[in-house]
């Protein structure tokens, strides 16, 4: 089957987020989402600040930061207007789901609330995603699927266990609209992978996260190239993630002319 665009693949794309994604990618030319895991509220504003205009999403883990208030939300939603990009909270819902809805809902972070997109492990059954569509569609959210980990041993290794993903995405397809992945899992062009573990050399890091270049990731399929400490720990971090941009974007457009 031939490679369709980010804007053809829009249109296949039944969420709304996942939409809105795939048309922020095809609008600002970005297949770059960077995380900034960082632990303070100035810190996450300032790279932000740094790489957001090069990014089609931006990743957060609110939880590891120390000093998270509404006036963060307010900050990065702003920037989000700005600098265009996606807001992605990377949660790992995974509980039950009557806890998984309340967690997505309430307490300290009421992540639906502002976050356009999030993501869910399947381990707990269909319950998990079931329960965060019904807050999440209201708000017009999306949710990825964490079909495949990127980390040494995981038991998310292209399986059953990553069958069953692709099986929950197809069951709720206004809402799920792909999958973290090490690699394209479906042939379903609305589905969107996202590829964490890359940096700019092949390699890994002291507890088992392993890295694989933008180019080689972009072979298998990915969508969207995951990046954080390749262009935290850089001395320039703009260029680095200038890079990333380059070297993501040259491989996606050399997919469509194949
Ligand atoms: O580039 P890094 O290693 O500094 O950051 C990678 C980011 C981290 C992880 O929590 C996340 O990607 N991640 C995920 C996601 C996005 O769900 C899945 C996975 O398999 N591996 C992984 O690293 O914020």
């Amino acid at each position: 089957m031939p490679e369709l665009s980010f804007q053809e693949r829009a249109k296949l794309c039944a969420c709304d987020a996942g939409r809105r994604v795939f048309e922020t990618m095809a609008r600002k030319q970005s297949c770059l989402s960077f995380n900034p895991d960082v632990t303070t509220k100035a810190e996450i504003l300032e790279t932000v600040r740094q790489v957001g205009a090069e990014c089609c999403m931006i990743k957060t883990h609110m939880d590891v930061v120390s000093d998270f208030d509404d006036d963060l939300v307010a900050q990065l939603q702003k920037l989000s207007e700005e600098l265009d990009f996606v807001i992605f909270e990377d949660r790992k819902f995974a509980d039950i789901g009557n806890t998984a809805m309340l967690q997505y809902e309430h307490g300290h972070h009421r992540i639906a609330s502002w976050s356009h997109v999030t993501n869910a492990h399947i381990v707990a059954g269909p319950g998990t995603v079931e329960a965060l569509k019904k807050v999440g569609i209201p708000l017009k959210r999306g949710c990825l699927l964490v079909a495949e980990m990127s980390s040494k041993g995981t038991l998310a290794d292209g399986g059953p266990y990553t069958k069953a993903a692709v099986e929950q995405a197809y069951a709720h397809e206004d809402f799920v609209f792909g999958f973290v992945a090490q690699r394209r899992i479906t042939d379903h062009a609305g589905f969107l992978t996202l590829t964490p573990g890359v940096q700019l050399q092949k390699g890994g890091d002291a507890m088992g996260q392993q890295y694989n270049t933008p180019a080689s990731v972009m072979a298998k399929g990915a969508d969207i190239i995951q990046v954080g400490r390749g262009i935290l720990n850089a001395p320039d971090r703009s260029a680095a993630a200038k890079e990333f941009r380059k070297q993501s974007w040259e491989a996606y457009t050399a997919r469509l002319a194949e």
